[in-house]
C-alpha cells in the first residue's frame, strides 16, 4: 500500500477518535512527538524520587515512613510503564536513560528545588501530585494505546499520593502554630514551580498545535494551569494558609480565578539545566544507575538462561 493510503488510514482513525496501536502505520513527527513527550514523563517519575526519597529516613513515624516509601515506589513503577510504552514504538531504553544521564532529555522542572523540610513532603504530594493528576486525567484518553493504558494505573496511585500529601498538609496546618508555620513556608516556596509544571502559555508552546492535533493532548497547557488553580485554592482556604500572590482573586464574570503567571525566565533557565538542584538530581541519577550495573547483568543472563533452555 502507498505511504498515502496509510496516511489516509491514520487520519480517518484519528477523525473517528480511535486510538492508534503499536502495529498501526503512524507518521514519524506523531511517532517522535510521542517517544519524546512519554521519555520526558518516564524520566520525571524517576527523577521524582529523588527529592522524597531524600526523607524516607527521616519520616516523622513509622506510618509516614511506610507511606511516603509506597509511594516513592509506585513512581519507580510508572517509569517502568512509561519507559516499556515508549519502547513499543521502537526505541530502546538504554537511549532513552543514556539521554537522561548526560542531560540531553528533559523532565520536570518541579523536581529541580529542595525539598527542604517535612512539610515539603506535604506540599509535593498536595500540590505536584495534584497538578500531575490534572494533567494526566485526560492522557487516559491520549491517542496512542500503550500511553493511555498505562495511564489509567498511574492515575488510580497519583490520586492516592495527593491524599498523602493533603493528609500531611492538614496535619501541620491544625498544628502546632510552628507546624502551621512550615506548611505556609513550603506552599510559598512550591506554589509557583507547581504552576510551571503544566508548561509554558499556549501562546508559546511550540508543540501543542501538533498534540491537540493528534489529541495527545486533549488540552492546553493554560486550560489546566486555570482548572488547578480553582480547585486549588478550596484546599488552600480549608487549610488556612494562603498563596504567595497578591493578585489571586476569583473573578465573578469568568467564574475562575485571576492569578499572576510564574516568573517564566525561571523556568527557561531550570529546564536548560540550571536550576537549584538539577546537577544534584543528575549525579544521583548516574550513581543509581552504576550501582545497578550488577542488577541488569545478573536479569540479562537470567533471562538468557531461560532462553536456551528453551531452546535447547
Ligand atoms: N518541565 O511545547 P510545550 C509527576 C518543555 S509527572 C520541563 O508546551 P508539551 C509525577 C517541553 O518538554 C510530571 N520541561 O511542550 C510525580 C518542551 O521542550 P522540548 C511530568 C517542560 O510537551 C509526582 C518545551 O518545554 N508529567 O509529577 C515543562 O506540549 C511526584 C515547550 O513546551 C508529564 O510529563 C516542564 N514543566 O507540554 C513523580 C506529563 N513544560 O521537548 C514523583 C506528560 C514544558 O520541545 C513525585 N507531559 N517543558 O525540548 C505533558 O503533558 C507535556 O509534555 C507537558 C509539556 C505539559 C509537560
Amino acid at each position: 500500500m502507498e505511504n498515502k493510503n496509510f496516511e489516509d488510514i491514520f487520519e480517518a482513525k484519528m477523525a473517528k477518535n480511535e486510538i492508534i496501536e503499536p502495529k498501526d502505520w503512524m507518521p514519524d513527527n506523531y511517532r517522535k512527538h510521542l517517544i519524546r513527550q512519554i521519555s520526558q514523563h518516564a524520566h520525571s517519575e524517576i527523577v521524582g524520587m529523588l527529592p522524597e526519597g531524600n526523607w524516607i529516613t527521616r519520616a516523622p513515624s513509622l506510618r509516614s515512613k511506610l507511606v511516603l516509601l509506597a509511594k516513592v515506589q509506585d513512581e519507580g513503577g510508572h517509569g517502568l510503564y512509561l519507559y516499556t510504552a515508549a519502547e513499543t514504538l521502537g526505541t530502546d531504553r538504554d537511549e532513552l536513560l543514556n539521554a537522561l544521564h548526560t542531560g540531553k532529555a528533559k523532565y520536570s522542572s518541579i523536581f529541580n528545588y529542595p525539598t527542604l523540610t517535612w512539610a515539603d513532603i506535604g506540599a509535593i504530594g498536595w500540590l505536584v501530585d495534584g497538578a500531575a493528576i490534572m494533567n494526566q486525567v485526560m492522557l487516559q484518553r491520549t491517542s496512542y494505546g500503550p500511553y493511555a493504558r498505562a495511564m489509567v494505573r498511574i492515575c488510580k496511585e497519583e490520586s492516592f499520593h495527593q491524599r498523602q500529601g493533603y493528609e500531611i498538609m492538614c496535619h501541620l496546618s491544625f498544628g502546632t502554630s510552628e507546624q502551621k508555620e512550615m506548611a505556609q513556608d513550603a506552599l510559598n516556596r512550591w506554589w509557583y514551580p507547581t504552576l510551571m509544571m503544566f508548561g509554558p502559555p499556549d501562546a508559546e508552546s511550540p508543540n501543542s498545535e501538533n498534540a491537540i492535533k493528534w489529541r495527545i493532548k486533549r488540552e492546553s497547557n493554560d486550560q489546566l494551569r486555570q482548572r488547578f488553580v480553582n480547585q486549588t485554592m478550596e484546599q488552600v482556604d480549608y487549610l488556612g494558609l494562603t498563596v504567595p500572590d497578591k493578585n489571586l482573586k476569583y473573578n465573578e464574570t469568568k467564574k475562575a480565578y485571576d492569578f499572576s503567571e510564574p516568573n517564566w525566565a525561571e523556568f527557561k533557565n531550570v529546564i536548560s539545566g540550571n536550576g537549584p538542584c538539577n546537577k544534584e538530581r543528575l549525579a544521583a541519577r548516574n550513581e543509581a544507575h552504576k550501582k545497578g550495573e550488577w542488577v541488569r547483568a545478573a536479569a540479562a543472563a537470567y533471562a538468557k538462561k531461560n532462553k536456551d533452555a528453551v531452546a535447547a
